[in-house]
């Protein structure tokens, strides 16, 4: 593996003109050899070093330790862990590059006809865990259809997602479908809405919109899905943890919408008030 700081000269390339196009007809685009995969595999290292090579040894968040002390499980998609990327030098010029292809996929415009920013919102370790195994975080069942705007509690749309598998990984890892066009359904609710079933059962017109097939991802590639497409993934079937990263954006101008967001601290900020430089710069 190359050294990190050669590596952080250009750890992704930019989006096409055609990915661009596939994204706003879809509401998802994979992009193929879209990351170095020396890139991946150092970060592997760190997601390793954080959580344990089980992908569970990292502590419970606080509520989750009361919850598991009462016999409840966490949140079955994954195990989620903050990566911090911003303060890790080879995480953060990855931030930085995606930035530029963010903003081309965003394809917003400022009032002087400029084409509008795209700012950080988070970014995670996601590995889901092994089905056939017990684990403390929970993590190791599907991923629920669900659509990610209302959960970000932010006032506008234009967010995405980058999701970065950091092995190669098929279907029978637990990789997503994207259901095609629902980004033009609207807004359709919160995850934790939908009682004992998905957004598929809530909004059974979805089901007449087509499916992409579970991604295959080699190493490099990442999908992008808008926040308001609906997505979802079976459950990992091998023996290990399927490793990912996700970066979330959000257009550079968006606020917040004043509800509790457990993905930031809220506690300094006002409804309607835009998202601060510090903690949220803008990244393209
Ligand atoms: O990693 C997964 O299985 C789901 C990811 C997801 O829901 C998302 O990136 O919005």
């Amino acid at each position: 593996m190359r050294d990190e700081s050669v590596l952080q000269a250009q750890p992704c390339r930019t989006v096409t003109a055609e990915e661009v196009d596939h994204f706003h007809e879809f509401g998802w685009v994979k992009l193929e050899r879209f990351v170095d995969p020396d890139v991946l595999r150092a970060m592997l290292g760190v997601a390793r070093e954080k959580m344990g090579d089980d992908a569970d040894s990292n502590p419970l968040p606080p509520g989750l330790e009361e919850a598991v002390a009462r016999g409840q499980s966490g949140l079955s998609y994954f195990n989620a862990q903050r990566s911090s990327g911003l303060s890790h030098p080879l995480i953060r010029s990855l931030i930085h590059d995606v930035g530029k292809s963010a903003k081309r996929l965003q394809r917003r415009a400022t009032p002087d006809g400029a084409e509008l920013g795209v700012r950080y919102y988070s970014d995670f370790f996601v590995p889901k865990l092994p089905a056939s195994k017990k684990s403390r975080h929970g993590g190791n069942g599907p991923t629920a259809f669900h659509q990610d705007f209302i959960t970000f509690a932010v006032d506008r749309s234009g967010g995405m997602t980058f999701w970065f598998p950091l092995e190669p990984y098929g279907p029978q890892a637990g990789t997503m479908s994207f259901v095609n066009g629902s980004h033009r359904a609207g807004v359709l609710g919160d995850y934790t809405t939908y009682g004992s079933g998905d957004a598929l059962d809530v909004f059974p017109e979805l089901r007449a919109l087509g499916m992409s097939d579970p991604m295959t991802y080699e190493l490099g590639d990442v999908t992008v899905h808008t926040h308001l497409t609906i997505h979802g993934a079976g459950p990992n079937m091998m023996d290990r943890p399927r490793w990912a990263y996700l970066l979330v954006t959000q257009p550079a101008d968006v606020c917040w919408n004043g509800s509790p967001c457990p993905n930031f601290d809220s506690t300094a900020m006002k409804p309607w008030e835009p998202f601060g430089d510090e903690r949220f710069p803008v990244i393209g």
